[in-house]
């Protein structure tokens, strides 16, 4: 016999969601406690919306609808197939952002499934895909679509933790699902692959320090203890999601493969290789997937993302993801990731960012990319950059800079 809850689930899935599950949409009592600890620890870092009132609200669904009885919460696969062999000069842009953003894809499956719940069932119903203040991996993990991993994302059974989540706050009773028993288990794969240690504790995310959040949220100068740590990835990061072993089963399925991914992701986490994963993961046909269908970037260029205009900015990455990060914050994530990564052909590059942004920031990173490549490839020629630009400078923390990247990259006596 069919069910309304297995009709609403259904529905679900003829809107385009991979997974649906129902919640009960009582008050989340210990996620509010962990919500509040969190933001009193300062984990938030500069994402001033993440109040005490935001925690609240967030983890009390009838704050959003008066009337609400059940949440319905859905999930969008997004792995999209393997990293692309890096090149020379290439930065590393995180999955969720290959292709159309998030927000407008599933805002507009979730608009319809309302639409269509409405017809079916009567009630009243809002939809959240991180629009609101609700806990998303809260709610999910109530529901038992996914486990709570370590690495702070929620881990599904059929795709890991690539999967966006969304949901709908409804009035109608429904059954509630309830959650998985697994867990992460005895793994910490993710805490020791954390470049930054960004991921401190089990469960719990320093913000701060998370290459997501340096390279997306964060306006202003990136820590320069951080800096090296970056890599090459200029819009957010992966790394903790690659190195997980049940994320990375669905996809993998040659256990040998696998396990080859997986030490070749640990590698590449360390700058010591990039995962040429080209023979060990199935190829997927991208124009069916429901992100990248809309022009697939995986990778950018970082000496044009160093130059980036705004109409540049504007044209190339309309309706993505990437329009969350300001111009001018691309520009500095690709100076830090050249500093990183850049191989002698970006020194004139980077010595132009520095003599002309018009952002000081940007100069600023300029001068500390200009500082590391003296020091990593032994050569004079990015230290003479930054000496001829400091008259100019009117900065004081460009000056700063310049001059501490003088002080700090000593060059080998033979260095050309
Ligand atoms: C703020 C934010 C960020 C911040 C903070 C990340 C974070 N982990 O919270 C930054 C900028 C760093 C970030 C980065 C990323 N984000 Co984000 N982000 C959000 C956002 C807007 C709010 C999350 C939030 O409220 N955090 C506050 C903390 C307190 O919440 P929490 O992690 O759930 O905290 C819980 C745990 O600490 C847990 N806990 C504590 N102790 C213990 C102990 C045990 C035993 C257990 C089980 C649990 C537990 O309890 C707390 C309360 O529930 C959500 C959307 C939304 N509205 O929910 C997306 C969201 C979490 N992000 C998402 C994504 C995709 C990412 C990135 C993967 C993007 C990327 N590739 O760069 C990275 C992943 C980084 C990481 N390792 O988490 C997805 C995650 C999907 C998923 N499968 O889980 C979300 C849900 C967006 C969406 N709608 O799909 N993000
Ligand atoms: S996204 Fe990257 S920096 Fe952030 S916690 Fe995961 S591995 Fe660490
Ligand atoms: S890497 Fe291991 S500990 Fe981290 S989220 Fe995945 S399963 Fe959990």
């Amino acid at each position: 016999m069919t069910t309304r809850e297995d009709q609403v689930k259904q529905l679900g899935r003829d809107c385009g969601f991979d997974l649906v599950r129902i919640a009960d949409a009582s008050p989340l009592h210990l996620e509010r406690a962990r919500y509040l600890q969190w933001i009193e620890e300062g984990r938030q870092g500069e994402m001033a919306w993440m109040t005490h009132e935001r925690a609240e609200r967030a983890s009390a669904p009838s704050s959003l609808l008066a009337d609400a009885r059940s949440v319905i919460t859905v999930a969008l696969s997004y792995w999209g197939g393997n990293r692309p062999t890096r090149s020379a000069n290439g930065g590393a842009i995180a999955r969720y952002a290959w292709g159309r953003d998030y927000h407008a894809v599933l805002g507009e499956r979730l608009a319809q499934y309302v639409r269509q719940l409405s017809e079916i069932g009567g009630g009243v119903h809002r939809w959240y895909v991180d629009t609101g203040p609700v806990m998303d991996k809260a709610l999910a993990a109530r529901s038992g679509l996914g486990w709570y991993g370590k690495n702070t994302n929620i881990l599904t059974e059929s795709f890991g933790s690539f999967v966006l989540l969304g949901e709908i706050i409804t009035s109608l009773q429904l059954h509630p699902d309830p959650a998985t028993s697994r867990t992460c288990g005895t793994c910490r794969a993710c805490l020791v692959a954390c470049p930054t240690g960004a991921l401190d504790h089990e469960y719990r995310i320093d913000s701060r320090k998370c290459i997501s959040y340096l390279t997306i949220e964060h306006r202003g100068s990136i820590p320069r203890d951080l800096r090296p740590k970056l890599g090459n990835w200029v819009f957010g990061c992966d790394i903790c999601q690659d190195v997980c072993p049940p994320t990375m089963e669905p996809h993998i399925a040659d256990r040998a493969a696998r396990r080859r991914w997986l030490a070749e992701s640990r590698q590449y986490m360390q700058g010591a290789a990039t995962p040429d994963t080209g023979t060990h993961a199935p190829d997927i046909n991208l124009a069916d997937h429901p992100l990248l269908s809309a022009g697939r970037r995986t990778e950018v260029d970082l000496v044009w993302l160093l130059f980036l205009s705004h109409d540049e900015y504007v044209e190339s990455f309309r309706g993505t993801a990437i329009r969350r990060a300001k111009v001018w914050m691309l520009r500095r994530n690709a100076a830090v990731a050249l500093g990183n990564t850049g191989d002698a052909r970006c020194i004139p590059a980077l010595g132009r960012s520095l003599a002309t942004d018009e952002h000081p920031v940007v100069r600023a990173h300029a001068a500390w990319a200009l500082g590391r490549l003296a020091a990593r490839l032994q050569r004079r020629e990015p230290l003479d950059m930054l000496q001829s630009a400091l008259p100019a400078e009117r900065d004081g923390d460009v000056r700063n800079e310049i001059e501490r990247s003088l002080e700090e990259a000593t060059l080998s006596a033979d260095a050309g």
